[in-house]
């Protein structure tokens, strides 16, 4: 029996002495040297109790060993889940105890907060220079590793969105589900071991894992991991590469610096944008600036990528293109077929689509229609050549920078702070991150409305920093339709 991923990203690479990551110290890991740290690391995992189909959570900063990490979970048979590494201990302890992981692994700092949440399991840790627990106890092991059998409807990862209701949902990713994505991408974008992709967005979401390393690993691409998005490190690497992803927000900061030009940028092969809406406005001026027409996806964790702008047709700025080879995507309102051009939700179904939500069987199935069509929430327009228009959420989401944030659950936090009756949050326009966070506060009572500090102290305990509110407004009561219904559109208008 095969291990479907691994063989097809990994395996191949045995012996190949071409450079894979090039990292920020200006060290550079070949395909080979990275196949064999993943074996390494794969023997730990085993050592440590892994076994096939258990899960790994991983809350640890971006580096060639996080990737090699995750590579081994694939050879060892594991399920990784990566999480983001601004949780707070108490996001990180919902995702341990819905998961139930086999090994948990953190950062060398985080240990204190992660060692009591995680007991009984066992806890190593990984920094970027190889100076963990986990990397020391690779260094030790064999560089061979006899590969786990998975198939193709065994779970690879398991990534945690979060949901309209507040709790966070583990979305079931296969084998197949990540296989069938990256060859599509792949292939549609032309991706080939000539090139060389910038990858500045973080490796614990669908979009710097699956999408860009998927793909790299599939194409024998080099990849220039950076640690973080910084303006200076792109654009020393733009003349030596050929290939970006990035959320809209990448693209606005480096238009806004001069040194975004034609020539700089005239090594590049391809823009790629995704995980939130880019402007058409950003489309024009960078087109303007580097004679580059970026090339917008749309995807979701639960699916992989849904539709792409073809890489050699028309990239129409503000539309996110056609469904994938392999993808149907279909509009419909209320269950019925949305006609030609009128607005409707997405929905998606094919190999890319995920096995469902961990231990939550009826979010699966309200989220699923009965022909296995998954119910995105995105509002889309879809012409008569098949191309789509995202034009708005059904689902009450906002994205910031590229990452979601769920209003109901800063607004769970924000309700329970003394001196609060109710609140609505809601994102308003932001020429950085597209959207940011404001949250309207009724007071019990409006002679003492809580203060910003009181407010600001309760999300920080609960809530990474990226879900803070930015700003707080106080209302002496919601807007609310005849039905009951808080209208955040009235919100956003008065208070964008
Ligand atoms: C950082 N901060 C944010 C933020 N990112 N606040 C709101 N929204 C964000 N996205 C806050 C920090 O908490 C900090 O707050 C301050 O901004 C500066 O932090 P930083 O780390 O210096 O930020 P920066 O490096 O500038 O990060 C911005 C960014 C990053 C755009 C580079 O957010 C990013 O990498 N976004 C990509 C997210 C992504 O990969 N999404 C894909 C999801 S998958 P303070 O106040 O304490 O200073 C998906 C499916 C699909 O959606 O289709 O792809
Ligand atoms: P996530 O749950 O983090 O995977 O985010 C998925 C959501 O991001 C989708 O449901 C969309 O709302 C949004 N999204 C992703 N790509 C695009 C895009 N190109 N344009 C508009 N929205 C997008």
């Amino acid at each position: 029996m095969t291990n479907l991923l691994y063989d097809a990203l990994i395996a191949p690479h045995q012996g190949n002495p071409a450079p894979f990551l090039a990292l920020d110290d200006g060290t550079t890991l070949s395909f080979d040297d990275f196949t064999k740290r993943a074996a390494q690391i794969a023997h730990v995992l085993v050592q440590t109790g892994v076994k096939s189909g258990d899960r790994v959570v991983v809350q640890a900063p971006k580096s060639a060993e996080f990737l090699a990490l995750y590579a081994a979970c694939l050879q060892s048979g594991a399920v990784f889940l990566p999480l983001n590494t601004a949780y707070t201990q108490a996001e990180v302890r919902y995702f341990i105890e819905d998961a139930d992981p086999a090994l948990v692994v953190c950062a060398p700092n985080a240990l204190d907060d992660i060692t009591p949440i995680s007991a009984p399991r066992p806890v190593l840790t990984l920094d970027t220079a190889q100076g963990g627990t986990l990397s020391h106890a690779a260094d030790a092991a064999p560089t061979t590793f006899q590969t786990v059998p998975r198939g193709a409807d065994d779970l690879a990862g398991l990534l945690y969105t979060s949901g309209t209701t507040g709790r966070s949902k583990g979305a079931m990713m296969s084998h197949r589900n990540l296989l069938s994505n990256a060859h599509s991408l792949k292939d549609l974008w032309q991706i080939t071991n000539q090139d060389r992709l910038i990858h500045a967005l973080p490796v614990f979401h669908t979009h710097g894992l699956f999408v860009a390393m998927n793909t790299a690993l599939l194409a024998g691409a080099q990849v220039r991991l950076m640690g973080a998005f910084d303006l200076d490190t792109i654009f020393d690497e733009l003349p030596r590469s050929t290939l970006m992803m990035g959320v809209p927000t990448f693209y606005t900061r480096l238009l806004g610096d001069p040194r975004l030009t034609r020539d700089r940028a005239a090594n590049m092969r391809l823009f790629i944008s995704g995980s939130a809406p880019l402007l058409a406005e950003t489309h024009t001026a960078f087109e303007d600036r580097t004679g580059h027409r970026i090339l917008e996806r749309y995807g979701m964790t639960e699916t992989n990528m849904i539709t792409s702008n073809p890489y050699d047709g028309p990239r129409i700025a503000g539309t996110v293109g056609m469904a994938l080879p392999g993808v149907e995507v279909r509009i419909r309102t209320d269950g019925q077929p949305t006609p030609e051009g009128d607005i409707g939700t997405l929905e998606v179904r094919g190999a890319n689509v995920f096995q469902g939500y961990w231990n939550m069987p009826d979010k699966t199935a309200e989220d699923m229609t009965t022909d296995g069509f998954f119910i995105t929430g995105d509002l889309a327009t879809m012409d008569a050549d098949a191309r789509v228009t995202i034009v708005g959420r059904a689902k009450d989401l906002i994205i910031s920078g590229g990452y979601n944030i769920y209003p109901k659950e800063i607004e769970d936090v924000l309700n329970a702070v003394p001196g609060v009756l109710e609140t609505a949050v809601f994102g308003v326009p932001d020429p950085d991150f597209g959207e940011t966070t404001v949250a309207a506060i009724v007071p019990t009572d409006a002679d003492t409305p809580p203060d910003d500090a009181t407010l600001t102290h309760a999300v920080t305990a609960a809530l990474a920093r990226f879900k803070h509110p930015r700003r707080y407004v106080v209302l002496p009561a919601l807007p609310r339709n005849s039905m009951g219904k808080v209208q955040k559109t009235q919100l956003r208008a008065d208070h964008g």
